[in-house]
C-alpha cells in the first residue's frame, strides 16, 4: 500500500513540474525546439524521399530507421505552438492561433500519416513509396496555411 502511495505521488509531482516545465519555457527556447523537431522530420523524411525516388539505394533498415526517428518526433512540435511563440524567429503564420482547431486538425492528420509511413517502412518498398506520398501531402497542407515562405 504504502508503495503504491508513493508511485503515485510521484506520478503526480512528475505531472505537476512536467507540465510547468513546459508552461513555462521561454517562448524562444519553445520555438528553437519545435524548430529541432522539425529539422529531425526533414532528415529523416528527405533520406526517405531520396530512397523512393532513386536519388540513393533503397536500404530497408535505414528506411526503418529514418520512420521511426520521424515517428518519435512527429508529436513534438504541436506542444511547443503555446502562448508568445507566434513572436521571434519563427516563419509560423498568425492562423496557428488564430485557427487552433485546424490546425491541430492538420497536425493530426500528419501524425496519424506518419504512424503509416513507420508500419509502411517495415514492408516493401513500393509500399514507403506510397505512404511517402500522403506523409508529403499532409506536410504540405500545413506550410500552405500556416508557415511563412
Ligand atoms: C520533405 C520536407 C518537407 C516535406 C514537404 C512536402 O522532404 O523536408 O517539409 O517533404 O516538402 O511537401
Amino acid at each position: 500500500m504504502k508503495r503504491t502511495a508513493y508511485t503515485l505521488l510521484f506520478a503526480f509531482l512528475s505531472l505537476l513540474f512536467g507540465a510547468s516545465a513546459s508552461a513555462q519555457m521561454k517562448p524562444e527556447d519553445a520555438i528553437k525546439f519545435r524548430k529541432a523537431a522539425f529539422n529531425v522530420m526533414g532528415y529523416n523524411f528527405g533520406s526517405i524521399g531520396a530512397m523512393v525516388n532513386a536519388k540513393k539505394p533503397y536500404n530497408k533498415a535505414e528506411a526503418e530507421r529514418n520512420a521511426n526517428a520521424v515517428g518519435a518526433v512527429a508529436h513534438m512540435p504541436y506542444e511547443l505552438f503555446g502562448p508568445g511563440t507566434d513572436k521571434g524567429e519563427t516563419r509560423a503564420k498568425p492562423e496557428v492561433w488564430s485557427e487552433p482547431d485546424k490546425f491541430k486538425a492538420a497536425a493530426d492528420k500528419m501524425q496519424a500519416e506518419v504512424v503509416k509511413l513507420v508500419a509502411a517502412a517495415r514492408g516493401d518498398e513500393a509500399g514507403l513509396k506510397a505512404q511517402f506520398g500522403e506523409v508529403g501531402k499532409a506536410c504540405k497542407a500545413c506550410h500552405d496555411n500556416y508557415r511563412k515562405e
